[in-house]
């Protein structure tokens, strides 16, 4: 059989995907505490809107692939740090920052890692703020770490994002240099507008 075979296999053992299942479950339970707990001391809506997914297969054997690793379930579940995310929208980016922060505050989750590509975008004009989490899932007697990637970003950084995927990551057009200087080019603007909205917000908080 195949490494990509086995792999799929492996990973699609309900015992495993279930314990990725889980752990996604647990974050997810914490966001939408977090959230409730934001917006009743802002009196307004801090989560736009939460999505989470169980990386593929295919995707898994890509991403080790291109990272030069073997192609194994061992391999991934050793070095990736998102088989398991969790994408988080804020209405404004300085949200961003205040779940991140109440992420840290949980006893019973570890931040293992922090990526702050709002800070240091990325090349392509990416933005997002990546939290990679290990959350306990226990069974029986056993309590394992699973790692969840949550990458937490603004209402507007999600749709320069998401334009991007449809568009340019890790697709051919991506590659060519004029594309890739006018996408970058949009992330600016578009994050001109975002610091702007937050500033409309923050008079209108103060008025
Ligand atoms: P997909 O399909 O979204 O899952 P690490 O192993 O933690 O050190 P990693 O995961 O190799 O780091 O890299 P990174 O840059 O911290 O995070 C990668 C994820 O961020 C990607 O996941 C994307 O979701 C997102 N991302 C990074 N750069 C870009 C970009 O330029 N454009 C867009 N649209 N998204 C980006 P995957 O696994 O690549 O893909």
């Amino acid at each position: 059989m195949s490494p990509e075979r086995q792999l799929k296999e492996q990973i699609e053992t309900p015992m495993v995907w279930l314990r990725y299942a889980c752990a996604i479950d647990v974050m997810q339970a914490k966001l939408r505490l977090i959230n409730a707990d934001l917006t009743e001391r802002k009196n307004r809506q801090v989560i736009r809107n939460m999505s989470a997914r169980i990386k593929s297969p295919d995707s898994i054997v890509k991403k080790l692939i291109r990272k030069g690793r073997e192609a194994t379930f061992r391999a991934a579940a050793d070095t990736l740090n998102d088989i398991a995310g969790i994408r988080v929208v804020c209405y404004f980016s300085d949200d961003i920052y205040q779940v991140a922060e109440m992420i840290r505050k949980q006893k019973d989750i570890r931040v293992l890692k922090e990526k702050d590509y709002i800070k240091h975008p990325k090349k392509s004009g990416y933005q997002s703020l990546h939290l990679i989490v290990g959350v306990p899932v226990a069974y029986l007697e056993e309590t394992e770490e699973i790692r969840v990637e949550i990458q937490i970003r603004s209402f507007a950084m999600d749709y320069w994002a998401e334009l991007d995927t449809q568009m340019c990551y890790k697709k051919d057009a991506g590659k060519m240099e004029n594309v890739g200087l006018e996408i970058k080019t949009y992330s600016d603007l578009i994050a001109g507008v975002d610091g702007q909205m937050l500033e409309l917000r923050r008079k209108i908080d103060n008025m």
